[in-house]
């Protein structure tokens, strides 16, 4: 199966029993890899209705046939697992050499499940697969972690960890590799943390068989060659998605106080032309051309900051102040703690101590506090005091005192750095994402500003669902980075060009779509057996959007409009062949190659 090592690494903790599984050719094919071998083990595999804490829930890292290869970006890897923060399916995308080494090792993915007696991490090298003590780095941060396995098995071994944020449970910890590298925003890093592993140390240097190694080497050349001549390719490489913020002011869609406003006065202070005078280092993930992970120093050293940092820990909580940012970032990273979750979280306790909630909090933070906010984050990680509410997420938070008109989330997944009140697409991209609020399967707002902002027409449900088809049955399959793409332009031809020659497969832009429909409407169905209930409520952007008109810039008093939105929503599961709940009919999981779905999902409800 060229392309494929066709094998998959299955480690116990429990039983410590380490197995190595052919990967079936049918599934390979219909499911490719990254996200679609994820969404395919679990359903497959998981007890419905599992604990996402429990033994039981398994955690996946899942690489694809281009992973490790030279090209445009294929030094990144899907992290999934039921998500503890949604309850339904949660995945990340993290670049790592994790990922090449993997593949290297032998294997297209890692499937571990169980629970360690003790502490414990895994070592990976080829056929030698070890489950080890981790007593000594319990309880450490992500960097000395690294820095310590690393003296002992060497550079050239890729260290995934959690930090103390994983190990406590925080429902929105992440995994974390070279430093600045987060992965798995719904808590997949409180899934490691359930399971007792630190870490997952790898090194491998074995071939990826390829079905023509010469025309894929050329493919390859060419392709990166053309992102590296782009336009747009020099400014890329000085501000990388920093930039955004200057970009996000303009566009009046950078969140600020709690997505109240979408301008920040000081947004100039956190934005990408700050970042270029500051920067100290730039650095990548592996095997990248256009590397984007900008170093600038902070309170007690020097992090990698990216756009949706800046926004959420910057403009949404009222701090215009790059060093102070890039520390609650660092914080965040050493922790193990997603930076999106934790500025929603943030600003969602800044706006309740605004409005009254005080008594029910039990503290109170002003817009901008810094020094609180990082004693907060730091609460946080290790669920002291009121760190421990707050771990659990703004979903849980404002179910418990109240505010859930401020609440900024779908599904319990809490919005990434974009303010929709004047998006409606961007909007409807977060609140059909398949893990719950994240831009990553649909970064639609760029079309949107630039074509009707305002419209809820039946062309922009039909852009979503495109982007969707790219981003979810594209990068997230094969697994590359989508930056090249997005951002310099790389042509999409080049990709099944790549894929052919990796695989031998005459992959058309067609199969990949309707490998991401498949992927899309597994997890739909998956998410449905996991809560036994579905309503098209679940599908709603979150009410601020629509009950708090923006109160500030040349788009104030915008907002969201309920019947729009709702026409919008009916255009996207008519598109996606979903009934008007948002569940699949018999037909479209028929069409897909999807009809074993259709007992279980019957079982917890009504099939049209
Ligand atoms: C991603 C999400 C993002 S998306 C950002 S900034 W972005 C935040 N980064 C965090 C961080 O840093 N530290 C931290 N403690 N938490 C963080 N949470 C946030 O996580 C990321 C890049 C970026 S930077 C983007 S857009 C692209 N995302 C891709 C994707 O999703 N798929 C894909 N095929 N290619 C992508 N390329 C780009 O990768 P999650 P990374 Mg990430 C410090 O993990 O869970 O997907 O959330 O993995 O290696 O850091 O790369 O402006
Ligand atoms: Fe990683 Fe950025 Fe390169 Fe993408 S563009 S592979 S996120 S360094």
């Amino acid at each position: 199966m060229a392309g494929w090592q066709g094998r998959v690494l299955r480690i116990d903790l429990t039983k410590k029993k380490v197995v190595v599984q052919e990967l079936d050719a049918s599934v390979a094919k219909a499911f490719i890899g990254g996200r679609g071998l994820a969404i395919k083990l679990l359903w497959d595999e998981l007890p419905p209705g599992v604990d996402p804490l429990s033994p039981y829930n398994k955690l996946i890292f899942a690489a694809g046939p281009l992973v490790g290869l030279p090209g445009p970006n294929f030094g990144k890897l899907v992290v999934a697992a039921k998500s503890p923060l949604t309850g339904g399916y949660g995945d990340g995308n993290i670049g790592s050499w994790a990922a090449v080494n993997l593949r290297k090792a032998g294997y297209d993915a890692l499937v571990i499940e169980g629970r360690a007696e003790k502490p414990s991490y895994i070592y990976i090298e080829g056929e030698k697969v070890e489950i080890l003590d981790a007593r000594d780095y319990w309880g450490l941060n992500t960097w000395s972690v690294e820095d310590k396995l690393q003296k002992i098995h060497g550079k050239d071994a890729a260290v995934i960890t959690i930090g103390p944020a994983g190990e406590n449970l925080v429902r929105y910890a992440t995994v974390i590799s070279h430093k600045g590298r987060s992965g798995g925003r719904p808590g997949i890093g409180a899934v490691m943390g359930s399971k007792r592993l630190k870490a997952v140390v790898i090194k491998g240097k074995g071939e990826i068989p390829l079905a023509d190694k010469a025309l894929y080497q050329k493919a390859a050349i060419e392709a990166v060659k053309e992102g590296m001549a782009s336009p747009s390719y020099s400014f890329w490489m000085r501000q990388g998605t920093t930039s955004t913020v200057e970009w996000a002011q303009e566009a009046s869609v950078l969140p600020t106080y709690n997505y109240s406003e979408g301008q920040f006065d000081e947004f100039s202070k956190i934005g990408g032309n700050m970042v270029e005078k500051f920067e100290t280092d730039l650095k990548s993930c592996p095997l990248c051309f256009m590397a984007c992970g900008h170093w600038v120093p902070a309170e007690s050293g020097t992090v990698e900051v990216d756009y949706e940092n800046l926004a959420m820990l910057g403009s949404n909580i009222g701090i215009g102040d790059l060093y102070k940012v890039g520390e609650l970032n660092r914080i965040a990273d050493t922790m193990g703690i997603d930076t999106i979750s934790l500025g929603n979280v943030l600003g969602y306790v800044m706006e309740a101590s605004e409005k009254g909630y005080g008594d029910k909090l039990g503290f109170i933070i002003e817009w901008g506090d810094y020094e609180v906010a990082k004693q907060l984050t730091y609460d946080i990680a290790y669920r002291r005091g009121f760190g421990d509410l707050l771990a659990e997420g703004v979903k849980k938070i404002a179910e418990r005192i109240g505010g859930e008109e401020f609440a900024m989330h779908v599904k319990g997944l809490e919005v990434s750095a974009y303010d929709c009140h004047a998006a409606p697409a961007m909007a409807l991209s977060y609140a059909t994402s398949p893990i719950g609020a994240h831009h990553k399967d649909a970064w639609v707002i760029a079309w949107e500003v630039k074509t009707d902002r305002f419209g809820y027409t039946r062309e922009k449900a039909a852009k979503v669902i495109e982007l969707q088809r790219i981003r979810g049955g594209w990068f997230e399959t094969f697994v590359g980075c989508r930056l090249p793409w997005v951002e310099v332009g790389l042509s999409l031809d080049w990709y099944p060009k790549l894929f052919k020659a990796a695989t031998g497969i005459d992959a058309t832009p067609e199969y990949f779509n309707k490998v991401g429909d498949r992927i899309y409407t597994l997890i739909r169905a998956f998410w449905i057996r996991e809560y036994g209930w579905w309503s098209r409520e679940l599908d709603m952007p979150p009410v601020k959007w629509f009950k708090q008109p923006l109160n500030k810039g040349p788009l104030k008093g915008s907002r969201l409009d309920y019947e729009g939105y709702n026409k919008l929503l009916d255009y996207y599961y008519e598109i996606r062949g979903w009934d008007k709940r948002g569940v699949p009919t018999k037909e479209t999981l028929t069409s897909l190659g999807l009809e074993y779905v259709i007992p279980q999902l019957e079982r917890v409800i009504d099939l049209q």
